[in-house]
């Protein structure tokens, strides 16, 4: 299956495996314009193949709809202290380029885009001799807004999940609803300062700098563990697989907002 798509005002077919580079080929323009395009060669490009515009397609980049799967978004976010670059897929296969400048984050990005099955695009540089505060919370505000402008009027998602999520010793609780309404309980206690690079203290930042701008009610509990990457690790992972229930979209719902206010 391939679909119509547009970019710079040119519109091209590509087949759908293709999507996920969507957003980054907005903004790198073409793909001869950057040299880390994501692709091995001209001849990978999908964007050969002009094609006239189709009336039914091409969406705007940001529009989602669900009945063709174009829940993706890009957001760019540049402050003072960080300039961050965010570009997703809902519907992608798990792909994700990470540059943070921080490794751990890097690392948790990383499983998040994987267990989610989100492609993420995410690059960021951020006042890092300062601390690593500014660049956590502002790339957790970044994912968050672009999961919100992806979800669109959130038409046909599941909304709810919840579920354990164990690694090794360790087991965390991820319960979350898209609801529109932010809220973040975050009982996660760390023994150590930090791990890794990243101060510990820095992931309840993230999380809620994620659910603010996400438009999420969050919760996560860790209920055991000894080893701190472990717990760490537990909570992304434990939102990557509630993430991906609670954004697919309901079979028998599909058509409708998944609320009795029609407004989520
Ligand atoms: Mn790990």
């Amino acid at each position: 299956m391939s679909v119509i798509v547009q970019v710079n005002g040119v519109s091209y077919r590509v087949g759908r495996k293709s999507l996920s580079y969507l957003n980054r080929l907005t903004y790198l323009g073409s793909c001869r314009a950057n040299a880390n395009r994501p692709f091995a060669s001209r001849a990978h490009c999908p964007l050969q193949n002009p094609v006239k515009p189709d009336k039914q397609s091409p969406q705007r980049s940001g529009t989602p709809r669900i009945g063709n799967k174009m829940r993706t978004s890009t957001i760019s976010r540049k402050t003072g202290e960080t300039s961050i670059k965010v570009a997703i897929d809902l519907d992608g296969t798990g792909a994700s380029r990470i540059a943070t400048g921080i490794g751990f984050l890097d690392h948790m990005l990383d499983l998040l885009a994987r267990h989610s099955l989100i492609d993420m695009d995410i690059s960021a540089t951020g006042d890092l001799e300062v601390d690593f505060h500014h660049t956590a919370e502002d790339v957790g505000i970044a994912l968050g807004q672009a999961v919100r402008e992806a979800l669109g009027d959130k038409r046909g998602i599941t909304r709810y999940a919840s579920l354990h999520l164990p690694m090794d010793e360790a087991l965390t609780r991820v319960a979350l609803d898209i609801s529109g309404r932010p809220f973040l309980v975050f009982r996660v206690a760390f023994s150590r300062d930090k791990v890794g690079d990243m101060d510990t203290e820095l992931f309840q930042e993230w999380f809620q700098a994620f659910a603010m701008n996400a438009g999420m009610t969050l919760h996560v509990e860790n209920l055991y563990g000894e080893n701190n990457h472990h717990i760490a690790e537990s909570a992304f992972k434990g939102l990557a697989r509630a993430l991906r229930q609670a954004i697919a979209i309901d079979p028998g719902n599909k058509d409708r907002i998944p609320s009795s206010k029609g407004l989520l």
